[in-house]
C-alpha cells in the first residue's frame, strides 16, 4: 500500500512540519507534531495563540539571539579585536532591553488572558457531566439524567480492529454536538486530571473539591483524552473517550444508557443488601 512506502511517509511527515494541523484526526498519530485538530472554539483559540503569537515570537527571539552570538563571536574575536572595550554601562541600551521584553509579554498576555477568561466563564449548560477520578479509571455521572457508570480502559488483547491502543474504554461518554457541556471534575483517592486536547480542556481532579470546566464540541466524532496528573502505577491506563453525536443520537443513547446502567445500579443495591444481611 502507498502508506507503507517509506518515502511517502517521509513526505507526509515533512508536510506535517509545515502544516502542523494538516491531515490530523481525533487521536494522536505516529510522528505527529503539534496539537490535535481543534473541535471547540476554546481549542481553536489556543491553537491560534500558539501558531500566530507564540511561535513567531519564539522564532524571532531565537533568530535574534543566534545572530547576536554569531556576530559577537566573529566581530569581537581576540585576533580581530585585541584590546577589549571597557564599557560597563549604556543607558539607552538598558532602557531598550527592559522595555522590549515588557512589550513582548504584554502582546502575549492580552490574548492569553482573553482565552483563559473565556474558559473560566461557564455559559448556561445544556448537559452536565460529573467525572470522578479513581485509581485507575474514571467514574461518570449525568446528574440530570440519573445515569452513573464507570469507564475502564480496554486492554490490548480485547481491542477490536480500528480501536486505538491505550485510548479505548468500555463505557464511553456521549455528548450532543454544538451544545454547552459542563464538566464537574473531582477525585476519590489521589489527584488526577481530566484532559481532552481537542476540546482545549484540562482540569485537575482533586479529592474533596469540585473543579468545573466546559466545552462546546463543534463537530461529531470520537475524541480521546487521558489522565494528566501522575496518579500512580496505572496513570497511563485511564483514558477518556468522548463521542460527540447529533442531538437525536444522544437522546437515543440516553434511553439505552438509562436501562443499561440502571440494571447495574439495581444489582449493586442487591449486593449491598446481601452484604448487610450477611453482616447481621
Ligand atoms: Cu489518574
Amino acid at each position: 500500500m502507498v502508506y507503507k512506502n517509506p518515502m511517502y511517509r517521509l513526505g507526509i511527515n515533512i508536510l506535517f512540519i509545515f502544516y502542523p494541523t494538516f491531515l490530523l484526526a481525533e487521536q494522536p498519530k505516529e510522528w505527529q507534531l503539534s496539537f490535535s485538530k481543534a473541535a471547540s472554539k476554546s481549542m481553536n483559540d489556543i491553537v491560534w495563540l500558539h501558531d500566530y503569537i507564540l511561535l513567531p515570537v519564539i522564532a524571532a527571539i531565537t533568530v535574534f539571539v543566534l545572530f547576536l552570538v554569531i556576530y559577537s563571536c566573529i566581530r569581537f574575536r581576540a585576533s580581530r579585536n585585541p584590546t577589549a572595550s571597557t564599557t560597563t554601562h549604556n543607558t539607552m541600551i538598558e532602557i531598550i532591553w527592559t522595555l522590549v521584553p515588557c512589550i513582548i509579554l504584554i502582546i502575549i498576555a492580552v490574548p492569553s488572558f482573553k482565552i483563559l477568561y473565556s474558559q473560566d466563564k461557564i455559559p448556561p449548560a445544556d448537559v452536565t457531566i460529573k467525572a470522578v477520578g479513581y485509581q485507575w479509571y474514571w467514574g461518570y455521572e449525568y446528574p440530570d439524567e440519573k445515569i452513573i457508570f464507570e469507564s475502564y480502559m480496554v486492554s490490548e488483547e480485547d481491542l477490536k480492529p480500528g480501536q486505538p491502543r491505550l485510548l479505548t474504554v468500555d463505557n464511553e461518554l456521549f455528548v450532543p454536538v454544538n451544545k454547552v457541556v459542563k464538566v464537574m471534575i473531582t477525585a476519590n483517592d489521589v489527584l488526577h486530571a481530566w484532559a481532552l486536547p481537542s476540546f482545549g480542556v484540562k482540569r485537575d481532579a482533586v479529592p474533596g473539591r469540585i473543579n468545573e470546566t466546559w466545552f462546546r464540541a463543534d463537530r461529531t466524532g470520537t475524541f480521546y483524552g487521558q489522565c494528566s496528573e501522575l496518579c500512580g502505577i496505572k496513570h497511563a491506563f485511564m483514558p477518556i473517550t468522548v463521542n460527540v453525536v447529533s442531538q437525536d443520537e444522544y437522546e437515543k443513547w440516553l434511553l439505552d444508557a438509562k436501562q443499561k446502567f440502571a440494571k447495574k445500579e439495581r444489582s449493586n443495591i442487591k449486593l449491598v443488601k446481601r452484604i448487610i444481611q450477611e453482616k447481621n
